[in-house]
């Protein structure tokens, strides 16, 4: 959300909204080979749906795998406009502020695979209270990048990757936080045995949770609760 005048100028262009499109592995851009792209750059709002876990369209196979060895660090990426890398613009737009969070599932083919299946968070970035950063304004100031690491613990094979930020802007109204999330199809290479617990999506976020319905502008505010189960980092 910006100003009133600038909403209505671009409300039909969904001004600001975003999608994870990229992925790095070990520093070498895959582009977005093994990207579920999401079917525009809207939000999801309803964490009680199926499209919270990969997005509107999410189920539809990425062209291929990205191979990842556990223990490497993958980047994802965020950008407004499909394929637009342009550093130049901000990856999430002005006042889309919130965490960012991602999960990884194993599954038996990643190509195929629904959704339905565990996920374990690898990563979170919420709010800094001491410097009012949060986790989003860092894809901002990074091109759109978010690096995380591949427990170097994990069992080898298929996984996706549902890499999301989750705009808080609005969220003191009643399904007002909006997520943006997008699944990656990798596959896992070396690594060990573990086989970490995770949760469900839907399942996982509660549409009352405090990460998720919270007034950020008010004076009350001064520390974020992030949702969903703590991060496994092997
Ligand atoms: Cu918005």
């Amino acid at each position: 959300m910006r100003t009133a005048v600038a909403a209505l100028a671009f409300s039909t262009l969904a001004a600001g909204h975003a999608t994870f499109q990229e992925l790095w592995v070990a520093g070498k851009d895959d582009a977005s080979t093994c990207a579920r792209l999401p079917a525009n750059n809207n939000p999801v709002t309803n964490v009680g749906s199926n499209d919270i876990r990969c997005n509107v369209g999410g189920t539809k196979a990425a062209s291929a795998k990205c191979s990842v060895a556990a223990g490497d660090t993958v980047t994802v990426e965020m950008h407004q406009q499909p394929g637009d890398r342009d550093c130049s613009k901000e990856a999430l737009g002005g006042n889309h502020f919130g965490p960012v969070i991602v999960y990884l599932s194993k599954v038996a083919d990643a190509s195929s695979a629904d959704g339905s299946s565990s996920w374990f968070k690898i990563f979170e970035d919420g709010y800094d209270p001491a410097t009012k950063t949060w986790g989003n304004d860092k894809l901002n100031k990074g091109c759109g990048k978010q690096d995380v690491k591949i427990p170097a613990d994990i069992a080898p094979g298929d996984y996706l990757l549902r890499a999301e930020t989750i705009a808080l802007h609005t969220a003191s109204q009643a399904n007002g936080a909006q997520f943006y999330m997008t699944c990656y199809q990798l596959t896992v290479t070396g690594g060990g045995s573990a086989n970490p617990s995770g949760v469900k999506f839907p399942g996982a976020y509660s549409a009352n949770d405090p990460g998720i319905k919270i007034d950020i502008w008010g004076s009350s505010f001064t520390e974020y609760k992030i949702p969903g189960p703590a991060v496994y980092s092997g």
